[in-house]
């Protein structure tokens, strides 16, 4: 028995379930990784974290638990401050899940008509086939969309959770609720870890992460080059790791990265051919291992140089406010990022995402948008409307896919995408 399974089988996983998905994953990240040519070589520790997820990562958590008493608290959407949980020496990690192997397990609990990342995050913490969903002290969800809001009602009859109330508006009143709302988890986050968030901890923490940000940006603004250094499916597996990863040793990493990415950038290295249309993704997350679009995209003659999603430019663009001097400055400064700068279709009106597409299309120099939506995200969906009219509007081509986690629409997609990106020549 390897040390993995012996941790899988402490953690009360059902390990043979599970070693099913550990038999297809390393094929998936094989054929859609390993096949490309003139990877920089920082990509090696991202391939080693995704190559090893359900064993490295997990064991370091359980250590800390162990050995330091730490607690580890699992959240499912970016408008989650992580600040307020590495202010109380706690442990944040990501638990959306992006793989079509959780999704029948999440439909035994839930309508077939919930969006797949619902129904995967359920299915992997009622199968018992990840160990994430088995170390977290606390899970937190949140009331962004009526799918999620119903799914941690059947969740919390099995586990510890925390639901934090996010306004849909962005007008002044909300700002000061969710103020509150950032109060009131402070609150619970101290009570679970028995650790007080001082003015000290939280401006460190606060600084941690804005680091962990303005790297993934540095990486980001290689993509507007016209020589591309790096692709767009590595860049996207780096943010699916931002969830997971110790948040100081993944800045460290990708400005190592990005240190190599300024060499190929002087020596004007691309690994993409001349000519190849640049895309722009808008819509609902791509949680790992969720690599379907890329690798369609990429090997359909398009290089896909931006996300406008949560596993992309949403997740960093914005900074929070590092002058706070206090409590109640910091408290203010977090929900003035985390409300008014995440544009999530959640909100009404969401014009501030349709001005952001615009804006990054032009930054990153866009041939061309590709709006997704994942089945049954009826928000998203609903928001495609504004999505296509405006880029009618701007003159920037554009279409809508709907999509899920399995492989029954992909000759379809190939074919769809393959189109577009044979239109914008
Ligand atoms: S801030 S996008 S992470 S809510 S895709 S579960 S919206 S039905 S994931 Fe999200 Fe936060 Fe918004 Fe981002 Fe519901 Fe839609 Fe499913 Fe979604």
């Amino acid at each position: 028995m390897t040390d993995n399974h012996l941790m899988w089988e402490n953690l009360g996983m059902d390990v043979k379930t599970h070693d099913i998905l550990c038999e297809v994953l390393p094929q998936a990240f094989g054929d859609v990784y390993l096949t490309q040519e003139n990877r920089p070589n920082g990509m090696d520790y991202f391939n080693m974290v995704v190559g090893d997820i359900h064993g490295l990562r997990p064991a370091e958590l359980i250590k800390l638990q162990e050995e330091e008493g730490k607690k580890v608290v699992g959240t499912f959407c970016i408008h989650v401050p992580d600040e307020v949980v590495f202010a109380a020496g706690g442990i944040a990690t990501g638990l959306c899940s992006g793989s079509q192997f959780w999704v029948p397990g999440g439909e035994k609990v839930l309508p077939t008509a919930t969006c797949p990342l619902i129904k995967a995050s359920l299915g992997a913490h009622f199968d018992k086939t990840c160990p994430f969903f088995r170390i977290c002290d606390l899970f937190v969800g949140e009331t962004t969309c009526d799918g999620k809001k119903k799914a941690w009602e059947i969740l919390s009859e099995d586990a510890e959770m925390y639901i934090m109330d996010i306004p849909q508006m962005k007008r002044p009143q909300d700002f000061k609720k969710w103020e509150e709302e950032i109060r009131n988890y402070i609150t619970k986050i101290e009570e679970i870890t028995g650790n007080k968030v001082t003015e000290e901890s939280l401006k460190e923490a606060i600084v941690i992460s804005n680091n962990k940000r303005k790297a993934l940006q540095r990486l980001n603004n290689f993509r507007k080059l016209d020589n591309i250094p790096i692709s767009g499916r590595d860049v996207l597996l780096i943010h699916q790791i931002a969830f997971y990863d110790d948040p100081t040793r993944f800045t460290e990493m990708v400005n190592k990265l990005c240190d190599e990415l300024d060499k190929r950038k002087e020596e004007e290295v691309s690994v993409f051919e001349k000519g190849t249309k640049r895309i722009l993704l808008t819509g609902t997350p791509l949680s790992i291992p969720n690599w379907k679009l890329h690798q369609i995209i990429e090997n359909s003659g398009g290089a896909v140089i931006c996300e406008e999603m949560c596993t992309g430019i949403r997740y960093c663009e914005a900074l929070v406010d590092e002058s706070g001097e206090n409590i109640d400055e910091m408290v203010e400064n977090l929900a003035e990022r985390y409300l008014g700068h995440i544009n999530c279709a959640c909100f009404t009106p969401n014009k501030a995402r349709i001005d952001d597409i615009i804006r990054l299309a032009k930054e990153y120099k866009a041939d061309g948008v590709i709006d997704v939506n994942l089945k049954f995200c009826n928000i998203y969906d609903t928001e495609g409307y504004f999505v296509e009219k405006a880029m009618a509007e701007a003159g920037i081509p554009c279409i809508g896919i709907e999509t899920d986690y399995t492989d029954e629409d992909a000759e379809q997609l190939k074919t769809r995408i393959g189109a577009f990106i044979e239109m914008l020549s």
